[in-house]
């Protein structure tokens, strides 16, 4: 194989040497306002999903209560995909309609 089959840019040669830097992609969990789902339910899922002490977790809720949607963190995909999992899990078996979504965090991507 000559120098010509690994130039740079070819996407194989250098791909070893490539170091792995680059930061991942980050996804926002929001959380969704609605008019059934109890205040300290929202409270309680904020400190034991997110790790929220008592103060901020009531803080996110308001937020989201009042605003409609609001940031409990940003995580990478995988973290992300398990967060909201872990509150769709809780929000069914306490037959809530809490909705809890992730979005791209474009910022950070
Ligand atoms: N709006 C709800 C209430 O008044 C509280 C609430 C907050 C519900 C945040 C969902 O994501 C939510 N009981």
């Amino acid at each position: 194989m000559t120098d010509e089959d690994n130039k740079p840019g070819d996407g194989l040669a250098l791909q070893e040497a490539k170091p792995a830097l680059k930061r991942p992609n980050m996804y926002r969990v929001l959380l969704i306002n609605d008019d059934y789902t109890p205040m300290d339910f929202v409270i309680m899922l904020l400190q034991s999903v997110f790790r929220k002490d008592h103060n901020t977790a009531t803080q996110i809720m308001m937020h989201v209560h009042t605003k409609g949607v609001g940031v409990c963190g940003v995580f990478t995909r995988e973290v992300a995909e398990t967060k909201v999992r872990q509150v769709m899990d809780l929000s069914q078996q306490g037959q809530h309609p809490l909705q809890c979504e992730m979005e791209p965090d474009i910022l950070n991507n």
